[in-house]
Parts: C-alpha cells; sequence; structure tokens
C-alpha cells in the first residue's frame, strides 16, 4: 500500500502496491452496486495488499449486475475496471483506490452465457452477493413459489433472470463440467442469510432436480455474514465531493470510514486471508447480526419512516433534532438491547453511541427517502421480531409500535405538510389498493396488518400487538411526529 502527497482538499490518497497481473476471476460479485464498490472490493484489496503468500495473490473479482446498471459497468470498464472509494466523516477524508475489480459482466450487454460459462472455470471459488433483501425471493425463509421472477424462471431455468435462478443454473452447469462446489456468500441484511440464501438456492434446485439439489447440499457452503458500513446511493453532493478529490463522478463512491465484516467460517473452495483487512471470522454469526439488524437498521427505518413524515431528509439531520435523537436511543437502548443475546461484556451503550455518532456524519447525505425504500421487506427482521420478544415477556416496546405506525403513516405518500412521499416496495401495488380503500384511521390499520408477507398471520392475531400499534397510530395521526416523541420522551418508564 502506498500513501500519496495531499491533494486538493485536505486528504490522503491511497494506492495498491500489489502485482495485478497474478490477479484471477476467483469472485464473482452480483449486485455490483454502491455497497460492493465500497465494502467488499475495498476489505479485498486491503487483503491483496496486505498478503505476503503468493498463493493467496489471485483473488481478482468479477462485477456483475442482473438488471440495470449496465452504464455503471461501462464506467468500470473505461478505468481498466478500477474505481475510487471515498471514506469520509466529519473529522477525515480518506481516499483509496480500489484494484480488485478484474473484469465486469452483464447478461444484457454480454449475454448470459458469459455469466453462466464462468461458473464453469475451476479457479471460481465464491460467489458472492448484494441482492438486497428481495432479491432472495423468499417468504418466511424459503422460496416463495409465488414470486413472479421464480415462476418465469422455472419456466425457464437455463435462461434464469433472478440472482437465485443464476446461481442454480450456474451450478448446474458446474456440477455437469465435473468441477468442485464453491461458497455463496450472501452479503446482504437478513438475519441468517447465509441459511435464507441455501433455502432459496435449494428449493429452486429441488424444483428443478432431486440430484443437483443433493449435490448443492453436498459441495457448496452458504455462510452466514454481518456486513456493515454506511454506503448512500451516489448523488449530487457525493459527486460534488469526487470532483473536489479529482475523481470522475461514475469512478468512485462516497461512503463512511467505519466498516465491519463478521463472517462464519465455511468455505467450500477457499478464500483470501480476509483477517489481514481486519474481518472477523467466528462460528455463529447470529448475535452480531441480530445486534446490527436491530440496533442499527432498525433505528435506521424508525428514523427513515419518522423523518420522511416530518420533512426530514437525511439522516443527519434526524439525528440533530434532540425529539428524534433521544427516540433512537431509547428504541436502541431500551427496546432492541434487552431482546439481544450477545455475550455480557458486549458494551452496548458505547454501541449505541457509536451508532449516534455515525449517523451524526454530516459529510454523507444518506436519505431518509432511500433507506425507507422496501421497508415491507424490512420491517419483519428490523421491528417485529424484537416486538414478539417483548410480547413473549411483557416488557414494554412503545417506540418500536411507533416505529411500525411510522411505516404505515408513510404508506400514505404524504408528509405532515401535505407533500407528496414516494413509495417505492415490491408490496406497492397492493399496500396502493390498501390506503385507496380504506379511510385513515383503525380501518386501515387492521387492512395493512393483514398483509401477510409482512406481519404473519399470528402476529396480526395477537391482540396486543394489533390495539399498541394502532393506538400509535392513531396518536402519530392526531399529534403528529414531534409531539408524540415528546409525549414518548415524558412518559415515565413503566412495566407493559
Ligand atoms: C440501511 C442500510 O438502507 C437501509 O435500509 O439501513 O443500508 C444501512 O445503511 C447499512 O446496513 C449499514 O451497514
Amino acid at each position: 500500500m502506498q500513501k500519496l502527497e495531499k491533494k486538493g482538499d485536505d486528504f490522503d490518497r491511497t494506492l495498491p502496491t500489489y502485482e495485478r497481473a497474478t490477479l484471477r476471476e476467483r469472485i464473482l460479485h452480483i449486485g455490483f452496486g454502491a455497497f460492493a464498490r465500497a465494502f467488499l472490493t475495498t476489505i479485498l484489496d486491503e487483503t491483496l495488499d496486505g498478503t505476503g503468500e503468493p498463493e493467496n495473490r489471485d483473488w481478482g473479482m468479477v462485477a456483475v449486475r442482473l438488471n440495470s446498471g449496465v452504464e455503471d459497468l461501462d464506467a468500470l470498464e473505461r478505468d481498466d475496471c478500477r474505481h475510487w472509494v471515498l471514506a469520509a466523516d466529519d473529522e477525515s477524508t480518506e481516499v483509496r483506490r480500489v484494484d480488485a475489480v478484474v473484469a465486469t459482466c452483464h447478461p444484457l450487454r454480454d449475454g448470459l452465457a458469459a455469466l453462466l460459462g464462468r461458473f464453469t472455470r475451476p479457479e471460481l471459488a465464491i460467489v458472492s452477493l448484494t441482492i438486497t433483501e428481495k432479491g432472495y425471493c423468499t417468504r418466511d425463509g424459503r422460496l416463495d413459489p409465488g414470486n413472479a421472477g421464480i415462476v418465469r424462471d422455472l419456466a425457464t431455468p437455463q435462461a434464469p433472470g433472478t440472482a437465485i435462478g443464476v446461481i442454480v443454473e450456474g451450478l448446474r452447469l458446474r456440477r455437469a463440467a465435473g468441477l468442485a462446489g464453491l461458497t455463496v456468500l450472501s452479503c446482504d441484511n437478513l438475519p441468517e442469510n447465509g441459511h435464507v440464501c441455501r433455502a432459496a438456492v435449494l428449493d429452486f434446485a429441488r424444483a428443478r432436480d432431486e440430484g443437483l439439489a443433493a449435490w448443492i447440499e453436498a459441495n457448496v457452503s452458504f455462510p452466514c455474514t454481518m456486513v456493515d458500513r454506511i454506503v448512500p446511493a451516489l448523488d449530487a453532493d457525493g459527486r460534488d465531493m469526487l470532483a473536489r478529490a479529482g475523481i470522475a463522478a461514475d469512478a468512485g463512491i462516497v461512503c463512511e470510514p467505519f466498516r465491519q465484516w463478521v463472517v462464519e467460517d465455511y468455505f467450500a473452495a477457499g478464500r483470501p486471508d480476509f483477517s489481514l483487512a481486519g474481518v472477523q471470522f467466528v462460528s455463529d454469526v447470529r448475535p452480531f447480526e441480530e445486534m446490527k439488524l436491530r440496533m442499527l437498521n432498525g433505528s435506521h427505518t424508525f428514523l427513515a419512516c419518522l423523518g420522511q413524515l416530518a420533512g426530514l431528509s437525511t439522516i443527519a439531520e434526524c439525528v440533530g433534532d434532540p425529539l428524534l435523537r433521544a427516540a433512537a436511543r431509547g428504541l436502541m437502548l431500551e427496546e432492541q438491547a434487552p431482546t439481544l443475546s450477545l455475550p455480557d461484556e458486549h458494551d452496548l451503550d458505547a454501541y449505541a453511541d457509536a451508532l449516534l455518532a455515525r449517523f451524526s456524519n454530516s459529510r454523507l447525505k444518506h436519505r431518509t427517502s432511500q433507506i425507507a425504500t422496501d421497508t415491507s421487506q424490512k420491517l419483519p427482521q428490523r421491528l417485529l421480531a424484537p416486538i414478539r420478544r417483548h410480547l413473549a415477556a411483557g416488557t414494554p416496546w412503545p417506540r418500536l409500535a411507533l416505529g411500525v405506525a411510522g411505516w404505515l403513516a408513510f404508506c400514505r405518500g404524504k408528509d405532515e405538510a401535505g407533500n407528496a412521499l414516494a413509495l417505492n416496495d415490491p408490496l406497492a401495488g397492493r399496500i396502493t389498493e390498501i390506503v385507496a380503500g380504506n379511510t385513515d384511521g383503525p380501518a386501515y390499520v387492521r387492512a395493512m396488518l393483514g398483509l401477510e408477507a409482512v406481519f404473519p398471520a399470528d402476529l396480526a392475531a395477537n391482540a396486543d400487538f394489533v390495539s399498541l400499534v394502532e393506538a400509535a397510530y392513531l396518536e402519530l395521526r392526531r399529534e403528529g411526529v414531534r409531539a408524540t416523541l415528546a409525549r414518548l420522551a415524558d412518559a415515565p418508564r413503566s412495566p407493559a
């Protein structure tokens, strides 16, 4: 690794120093968007820089997109697949050039065979994924047979469009070529992401061919991972920062300096020594992932929905508001932390304070509208799983109820000043029907709680759940975000 002189704005530029010519296509990354650029490739790059072992020096990555994003991959190719990662907070700016990507592939540009053919290369060892929650096409942890993409892919399995269909067809070709298995590495914000991915892949494979499913079961590993780095979608502010650093907008991404990757160490065909880049290997990722999904992502969803209603456009603005900040801290420590199963020495107060400091980062414009996208896919693990714990224990959960109420109010498509809010969600069609068919009030809440893909039947039938969410919703609509938060802040702590 080589540090260069400070240039222009006050920052260090780091260039990797490993030999690029030794890289081969050992990792195929599906879903090469902003997060993958700033997270996975940076970690891989630092690993390659840190490794002294020649046999560890060939871990190159192929960047794959399946749907949109041809232009992004074209831009990457123009720069010889190199890109820049600018990590900034209120104290520091660091810029790193990342060289670990060796090729790009998009089925719409290169043809499906160019993608599937890569599964039959013996050196391929890891297929990593950042395809977002909805990319797994699951429901209750199993493949959703009613998902439109899955229905299509099962009808034409050799011409798949979903990531799950691509993986299964790729593995079928790999098996037919007499090659060994590999690792499918989920890097999405789902509880037990490896297990969910495995279930989706195996369900899909079984629907095609039992023998293929058995081969996958025996030869392919699906470690669970917890990934963490805040990487907003690149917008005009981000482009400006890149420009001030002398980087072309399509050659870089902006993110926070912090990052954490906790990974279960089950790699069927080997892996780079990621610990050189600070990655933690564990035998069970669940405690870490619950902590992150509930305390970080749960607060994100809470702030995003309430912030959207209150007219706040970024997370930094939200935590700049004393009421929202106090509510987020209360949510983390009083309602999420007690539902976690971490070893006692884990200091969750310090974790919560560190999260609030990260959320306050004014250099990132992390949009509440971006985080509110696809909330139907996020609510179960971020807010509903901890609510179930409270229902079982009889402990209070007023902020979690307000978070759910906030989403229900957000879905009605208007903020408190009457401005339109965009609903980007795979369930948008159904939600819009419910909004149109129910006047605002208890009937609307009950109809939304009937969305079984979000609220499983047992939860929707739980009288405490329904009445507390309904009460939170009615107060939120009557009083507005700030008055509701103020009352919460004043309320004495009481048992349920
Ligand atoms: C966010 C996450 O968009 C969202 O839903 O909560 O992308 C979050 O920024 C990352 O998980 C941070 O690691």
